[in-house]
């Protein structure tokens, strides 16, 4: 991460694709910060675009392609939907603009690779938010992991049901990818904390939105589900054994947000925002911090790191092995058969991928 060989004089001119929750933190954030300058915003629709900028005193562009040929911009971060990151990245980065692109960094697992070379040929920042791995449950779970031992297994299920189903976009496969590409958090948490996957395998559920039925389907792929359902064991290189629920929409009645980790030593759980450490001794509840002011936190170290070369908390390398597991866990779901990874590329470490991977983890990752 020390191969930076760029630096912004602040202000940091900003250019910002979306108009959306993610767009709208970032815009807030380049708001308190004297060392960036909000340029200019390219939205869904230019009346949404417009409404949007005005509180910012940004310029409204009617496209993104217009945002990114505009010669008063370094840096382009990218908060829209899932299947236009790779295409606004590469665009960005072929303008050379530094580019900030909120996960995934695109749908498909080569074109990612792709934007990776491409911002080095180009020598660009390129970075990808992930902005969990600041929050308060994952911090709570790299600090308290070394107390319970050799870690064995571990558990993540989130859960939301949304009642109807909204009409979004991200109930479109198409516009948000498999469910665990779209929501590669849920995955990254488990490949920051345990490293590399040795084999992946999925079953996912989709109901249509048929009118008055839930009927299931056990197909990959629909124009637009109403609930979707996933399920992914991942085997970890280390030995140890995850289990990824993520599911939101109609048919769900249960909301839940979960993470447990079982170790020789003792067992972590954080349900919600509370958080247990149980040992032999007993139960005894840990500190779990929030989950606001994520986006601020990234937009700042960004800033940091383009104005002081400042290192970053994460590597898009990291994201695009990630990427690469989601994906996996698409085919798995979508054939049937468990999916065995190659060993990531020795170059991932030079990278930072697997900066989590001693943090807690087990013993067998050492033997
Ligand atoms: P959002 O609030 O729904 O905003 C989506 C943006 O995309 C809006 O500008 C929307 O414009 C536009 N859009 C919607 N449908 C579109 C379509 N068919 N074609 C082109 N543009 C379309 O979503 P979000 O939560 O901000 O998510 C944006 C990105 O941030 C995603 O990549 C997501 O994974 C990432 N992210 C979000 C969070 C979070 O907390 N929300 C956290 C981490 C990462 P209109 O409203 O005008 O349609
Ligand atoms: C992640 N939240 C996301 C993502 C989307 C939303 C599309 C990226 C895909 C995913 O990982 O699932 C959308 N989140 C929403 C919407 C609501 C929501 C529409 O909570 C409606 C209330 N995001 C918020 C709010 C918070 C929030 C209000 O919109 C609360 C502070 C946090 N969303 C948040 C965080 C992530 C995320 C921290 C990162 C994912 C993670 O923690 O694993």
């Amino acid at each position: 991460m020390s191969d930076i060989r760029f630096l912004v004089h602040p202000p940091v001119r900003v250019g910002l694709v979306g108009t959306g929750y993610a767009a709208m933190r970032r815009a807030d954030s380049l708001q308190m910060e004297p060392r960036a300058q909000l340029v200019a915003i390219a939205g869904h629709t230019l009346e949404r675009t417009q409404t949007f900028s005005q509180p910012y005193g940004a310029i409204a562009c009617g496209s993104w392609a217009e945002l990114i040929a505009r010669s008063d911009i370094d840096l382009v971060i990218i908060a829209t939907i899932n299947r236009d990151h790779g295409a606004i990245s590469r665009a960005a980065l072929q303008a050379n603009k530094h580019v900030v692109v909120e996960y995934p960094l695109s749908l498909s697992v080569a074109e990612a690779d792709e934007l990776i070379e491409l911002s080095k040929a180009q020598n660009r920042l390129l970075h990808v938010e992930h902005i969990e791995l600041m929050g308060g449950v994952h911090q709570a779970l790299k600090t308290a992991l070394p107390l319970i031992g050799t870690v064995f297994s571990a558990r993540y299920a989130t859960l939301k049901p949304e009642r109807p189903a909204p009409q979004r976009w991200t109930y479109h496969p198409d516009l948000f990818g498999f469910p665990l590409v779209g929501a590669l958090s849920r995955l990254h948490r488990l490949t920051d904390l345990f490293g590399a996957v040795a084999t992946v395998s999925c079953q996912a559920q989709f109901w249509e939105p048929t009118p008055n039925s839930v009927e299931t389907r056990l197909i990959a792929s629909l124009p637009h589900y109403t609930t979707c359902l996933c399920t992914a064991q991942l085997r970890f290189k280390t030995g140890v054994l995850a289990e990824v629920t993520y599911g939101k929409g109609e048919a769900l009645w249960q909301a839940e947000r979960k993470f447990e980790v079982q170790g020789e030593k003792g067992a972590l759980i954080l349900d919600g925002d509370q958080g247990t450490l149980v040992q032999a001794d007993g139960s005894h509840a840990i500190a779990v911090g929030g989950r606001r002011g994520l986006f601020a936190k990234d937009t700042a170290l960004v800033l940091d790191h383009l104005t002081t070369e400042a290192p970053l908390y994460v590597s898009p390398a990291a994201s695009a092995y990630t990427l690469k597991v989601a994906d996996a866990a698409r085919r798995s779901a979508e054939t049937g058969a468990t999916i065995a990874l190659e060993m990531p590329d020795n170059r991932l470490s030079k990278f930072g991928a697997f900066s989590g991977w001693t943090g807690g983890s087990s013993k067998r990752a050492r033997s």
